[in-house]
């Protein structure tokens, strides 16, 4: 069901958006709206721990609490390093507490899709943990490996780059297993699959280490491309009246947003939308638009951001594979007389 939606929603996408043919859809609308039809999502700025999305390639590996209090459980810093170090759980909590708020998205989270999430995250500075270890200058990746037989990496000079937290805390919470307890990465501005969960040990290498995802052609780099969504109305909903407040949410990865717009005539013309400041630079931003509807028809609504540094969101349709999905999302309305 999932899957021939996507198919659908692929090719009817094409067509409504090149010629903005609100009106091919017309049509089919009393069956769109009966077999398609999605509700509004209802996007809070932080995203609650259970409603945080999860995606997990193995399975989630069991790490008992007991592990933590005997000292079974360690993180170590290896490799190009003069000082190679292990902590146990309770020495990585009585270092020093960063808390960051940051905005994690998957790779393969398809043009209105939900694999994105926003949360305080809390723990310790990657940064200053390898700066104790006393990196070698030959230290060219720092590949994070975990339980679940999981490794990426990223630069070692993005690891020092201050803001890359191994975190332990979850909206306040301890970390929960889905998310990568006892401790997990959380790398601002990089796709979710470098945030590399339930982590043992940090290995700096000499050369240029390619993880799992990236021997098969997946983006090293990765950052994150600037997406948008509209959450409200949902897809092929009724809508009754002369006013509609449309909303969604828009992220620039590591660059932020300057600005939304929504256009509510499949392309032709675009309306700036109002945005709430971000919880953080490295956090999405909600944004709403007050519409109003000139009369009772089937509206094709798309949303399009620009990000900090001016660029606006590519409304080429790629696939996420290899460097991230792109293309403008939309949302067919019926409006119906009030
Ligand atoms: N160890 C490990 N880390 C991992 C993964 C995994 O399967 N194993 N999945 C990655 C991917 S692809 C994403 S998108 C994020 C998802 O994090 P979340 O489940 O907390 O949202 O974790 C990343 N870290
Ligand atoms: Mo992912």
């Amino acid at each position: 069901m999932e899957w021939s939606r996507r198919k659908f929603l692929a090719v009817s996408g094409l067509s409504a958006m090149a010629a903005g043919l609100a009106r091919e859809v017309q049509a089919g609308m009393f069956i769109m709206k009966r077999l398609f039809a999605l509700a509004p999502r209802e996007t809070t700025p932080l995203t609650p721990n259970k409603d945080f999305y999860i995606v997990n390639y193995d399975g989630v590996p069991t790490i008992p609490v007991a592990d933590l209090i005997t000292g079974k459980w360690t993180l170590s810093v290896t490799g190009a390093v003069k000082k190679p170090l292990t902590l146990t759980y309770q020495q990585i909590q009585k270092r020093p507490l960063l808390e960051q708020i940051v905005t994690l998205e998957c790779i393969e989270n398809p043009v209105g899709g939900s694999s994105i999430s926003n949360a305080r995250w809390g723990g310790i500075s990657l940064k200053a943990l390898l700066e104790e270890a006393e990196p070698l200058p030959s230290a060219f990746k720092a590949v994070l490996r975990a339980s679940d037989g999981y490794a990426d990496s990223f630069s070692f000079q993005r690891a020092m780059q201050g803001d890359v937290l191994l975190a332990y805390l979850m909206n306040g919470d301890q970390l929960p297993p889905d998310h990568g307890f006892p401790l997990r990465a959380v790398v601002p501005g990089i796709y979710g699959i470098k945030n590399v969960k339930w982590l043992t040990e940090i290995e700096l290498t000499e050369f240029d280490f390619r993880g799992y995802w990236q021997q098969r052609g997946w983006a090293d780099d990765a950052p994150i491309l600037t997406m948008s969504r509209i959450d409200d109305p949902g897809l092929y909903q009724e809508i009754k009246g002369d006013q509609y407040t449309i909303k969604g949410i828009a992220f620039g990865g590591a660059h932020g947003v300057k600005e939304v717009e929504i256009s509510t005539d499949g392309g032709r013309t675009w309306n700036q939308a109002k945005m709430e400041p971000p919880l953080s630079p490295f956090s999405w931003v909600l944004w709403s638009y007050a519409w109003q509807i000139p009369k009772p028809d089937v509206y094709t609504l798309i949303v399009r951001a620009t990000d900090g540094r001016g660029l606006l969101q590519s409304r080429d349709i790629a696939t996420a594979y290899p460097k991230g999905p792109s293309g403008l999302h939309y949302v067919v309305v019926d409006v119906v007389k009030g």
